[in-house]
């Protein structure tokens, strides 16, 4: 079976939606930030030398970087190619929630243009590749509700009502309530 090395709060609640979208069985290990430095605790460092996550461990194989565990796991799973129906088009974000003279320039011009980007290939559709929802979501979905959480989804409405979309999805909410207390 699966083990989901889970950090509250962080990233790997999309890899537990994820999990719970392609319906396979995984145990859940959680970890809890330290309350002053909001890093990892130390266990994760055990798990694996970078003590970050998320971090999957199936079969003997052990794989960090949310991305690759997305390509893992819905090459495993997903074998019907519901969620990864030919190649991906992940798009990349830069984020930043701390102003800086030099860095803000740049990362908000980026964040515009990401922005606009995701938006326009968003279109009227439900999902980031059409109307279907697919792989390239989880992505997708992460990044722009991280930028909700930072406040940069102002003047982006299709995007807000693309994340309560995804949100409302019965595997996110599966995974919500296994992976956040
Ligand atoms: N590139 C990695 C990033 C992993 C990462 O930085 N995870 C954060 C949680 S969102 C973490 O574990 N931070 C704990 C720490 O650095 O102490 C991925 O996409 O999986």
């Amino acid at each position: 079976m699966i083990t989901l090395h889970h950090l509250r709060i962080g990233r790997s609640l999309f890899t537990a939606w994820l999990l719970e979208e392609v319906e396979v069985d995984y145990q859940l290990k959680v970890y809890l930030r330290n309350p002053e430095t909001m890093r990892a605790p130390p266990e994760l460092k055990e798990v694996h030398p970078l003590g970050k996550s998320p971090i999957i461990e199936d079969d003997g194989l052990m794989l960090t970087e949310s991305g690759a565990i997305t390509s893992y796991v819905l090459s495993k799973f997903d074998t019907a190619h519901k969620l990864h129906p030919n190649q991906d088009d992940l798009a990349v974000l830069i984020r930043s929630g701390v102003d800086h003279p030099v860095i803000a320039p740049f990362s908000n011009a980026e964040i515009k243009l990401h922005f606009d980007h995701i938006s326009t290939q968003l279109g009227n559709n439900d999902y980031i590749l059409g109307n279907e929802f697919t792989g390239a979501d989880f992505g997708i979905a992460y990044v722009v509700s991280m930028a909700e959480r930072l406040g940069q989804l102002d003047g982006y409405p299709k995007l807000k009502t693309y994340v309560q979309r995804c949100m409302s999805r019965p595997a996110f909410q599966r995974a919500i309530e296994r992976a956040v207390e």
